[in-house]
C-alpha cells in the first residue's frame, strides 16, 4: 500500500483541496442570484470544475488517490492516479466554457473534446505503464502530440469562430485562450521532469506543488476571469448556424 505523501507533498495537496473548495463555494455564491439561462450555463459548467478537483485533491491528500507502480528498470514509482480522473472531466469542461464563448459549432466542440480526452487517456497510460521508461516516454510523446494539435485548433478554428463575436466577447475569449495556451503547455514539462517521466529531475514534493499551482490557476483563475463580467457572457452568441449557411 502506498503511504499518503508527507512534507511539501502533503502541504501542496491540502492547499489544493482547500483552494478548490473555496473556489467552488465562491462560484456558487456568485452564481446564486443569476437568472439568465445563458449566463447560468457558464456557472453550472464552471462550478463543477473546481468541485471535481477538490474531490480529487482530497483523495490524493488522504492517500487514496496514490498508487505504487513497479516499472521495469526504474523500480517503484509513487503515482497520483486521481489527477487523471480529475483532468478527464475538468479539461473538457474548461474547453466547453471557451467553446461556448467562441460560439463554436458542434463539430469543433467534438474535435476539441475528443483530442482532450485522448490526451488525458494516453497520459494516464504513460503514468501507469510498467514496461520500462521508454514506453512511458512514448505515451508521453503521443499525449503531447494530442496537446499540440489541440492548441493548434484553439489558435486556428476556434479563434476564427470567436472573431465573429462582439469586441468584448472576443477580448475575453483571447484572454482565456492565452491562459490555456501558457498553463496547459506546462503540464507535460512537469510530468516528464517529475516522477512520471522516470528521470527524477524534479522530486515528487516540488512536482506536486507545481501541479497544484497550475491546477488552481487553470481552474479557479480561469473561472474567476470568465465569470467576472456577466454582461459579456450573455453577449456570446452561437455562430455555428452561420458557419454551415455559407
Ligand atoms: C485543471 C487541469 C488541467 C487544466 C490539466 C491539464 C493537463 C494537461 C494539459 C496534461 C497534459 C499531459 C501531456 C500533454 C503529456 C503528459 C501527460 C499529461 C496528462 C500531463
Amino acid at each position: 500500500m502506498a503511504q499518503p505523501g508527507a512534507g511539501l507533498e502533503s502541504i501542496a495537496l491540502w492547499i489544493g483541496t482547500i483552494g478548490m473548495t473555496l473556489g467552488t463555494l465562491y462560484f456558487v455564491a456568485q452564481g446564486w442570484s443569476v437568472r439568465d439561462p445563458d449566463q447560468q450555463e457558464y456557472y453550472i459548467i464552471t462550478i463543477f470544475i473546481p468541485a471535481i478537483a477538490a474531490a480529487s485533491y482530497f483523495s490524493m491528500a488522504t492517500g487514496f488517490g496514490l498508487i505504487e507502480v513497479s516499472v521495469d528498470g526504474l523500480g517503484t514509482l509513487d503515482i497520483y492516479w486521481a489527477r487523471y480522473a480529475d483532468w478527464l472531466f475538468t479539461t473538457p469542461l474548461l474547453l466547453l466554457d471557451l467553446a461556448l464563448l467562441a460560439g463554436a459549432d458542434r463539430n469543433t466542440i467534438y474535435t476539441l473534446i475528443g483530442l482532450d480526452v485522448f490526451m488525458i487517456g494516453t497520459g494516464l497510460a504513460g503514468a501507469l505503464a510498467t514496461e520500462g521508461q521508454l514506453f512511458r516516454i512514448l505515451w508521453w510523446a503521443i499525449s503531447t502530440g494530442a496537446l499540440l494539435v489541440l492548441l493548434y485548433f484553439l489558435l486556428g478554428t476556434l479563434s476564427e469562430q470567436a472573431s465573429q463575436q462582439s469586441g468584448d466577447v472576443g477580448a475575453l475569449f483571447s484572454r482565456l485562450r492565452n491562459l490555456i495556451l501558457v498553463l496547459w503547455s506546462a503540464y507535460p514539462v512537469v510530468w516528464i521532469l517529475g516522477t512520471e517521466g522516470g528521470f527524477a529531475i524534479v522530486p515528487l514534493g516540488i512536482e506536486t506543488a507545481a501541479f497544484m499551482v497550475l491546477d488552481l490557476a487553470a481552474k479557479v483563475g480561469f473561472g474567476f476571469i470568465l465569470l467576472q463580467s456577466r454582461d459579456v457572457l450573455s453577449a456570446a452568441k452561437p455562430t455555428g448556424a452561420s458557419a454551415t449557411a455559407d
